[in-house]
């Protein structure tokens, strides 16, 4: 049975969880927090990290790809080389160049720390590139990369929520307004995994909010 470690308030343990549920491939979770991660699986300490029969393995892109090649059943992926491309693509995008970049932010924005000037005003102008180049690649109809829920949407489900939040918190403004983010969002929180997911990360982030107030 594939064990997925990690804690339910991150968005890359949610990004391969949603995409283990949408696809009913049978799984267990073990909550990991960071600082408190398995070495030999994760060797920078970051979480997810899925152990497997055959081994560990950490970076929740490759767990996504590998999850999809052991188990085929309700694919996330096109069988088209050139349409499984724009979806890793767009799901690259969504890692590399929103969340990665937002991610600067959440000290101040989530977890009640200091982000310099310095850093918001290079991340708001990386953002808002970033951002229009994303929506040259999005295509919202009703999914993220089309009219079929794929990888990307795992990606986007997770991520989109934190971009959004973290731009509105730190500039007064949301850098995907003028994107269907939010209807986007609205319609994958109707899905029963969604649910489970937003469930189980609203009860965890208040077991993490009581562990660092504890640790302060
Ligand atoms: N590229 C990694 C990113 C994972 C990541 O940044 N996870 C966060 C939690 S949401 C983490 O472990 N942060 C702690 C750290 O970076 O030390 C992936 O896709 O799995």
């Amino acid at each position: 049975m594939l064990k997925l470690c990690g804690f339910a308030a991150s968005n890359y343990h949610n990004k391969v969880k949603f995409a283990l549920l949408e696809k009913g491939v049978p799984f267990e979770e073990e909550l990991a927090w960071v600082g408190a991660t398995d070495a030999s699986a994760s060797p920078l300490g970051k979480v997810p990290y899925l152990k497997t029969p055959d081994g560990a393995m950490c970076e929740s892109a490759v767990m996504l790809e590998y999850i999809e090649q052991k188990y085929p059943q309700n694919p996330l992926l096109p069988a088209d080389p050139f349409a499984a491309a724009k979806v890793r693509e767009l799901a690259l995008f969504l890692d590399l160049h929103l969340e990665l970049v937002a991610r600067n932010l959440y000290p101040e924005a989530f977890f009640g720390g200091k982000v310099s000037d310095s850093v918001k005003e290079k991340v708001g102008a990386q953002l808002e590139k970033n951002v229009a180049a994303f929506a040259k690649l999005a295509q919202f109809s009703p999914f993220v990369a089309g009219d079929t829920l794929t990888l990307a949407d795992c990606a986007a489900v997770t991520h989109l929520p934190l971009v959004s939040g973290a731009t509105k918190l730190i500039y007064g403004k949301d850098f995907l307004a003028e994107l269907p983010a939010r209807e986007y969002l609205k319609m994958m929180g109707e899905r029963p995994h969604m649910q489970t997911i937003n469930a189980d990360r609203k009860a965890n982030m208040e077991l993490m909010m009581a562990r660092m107030k504890a640790k302060s």
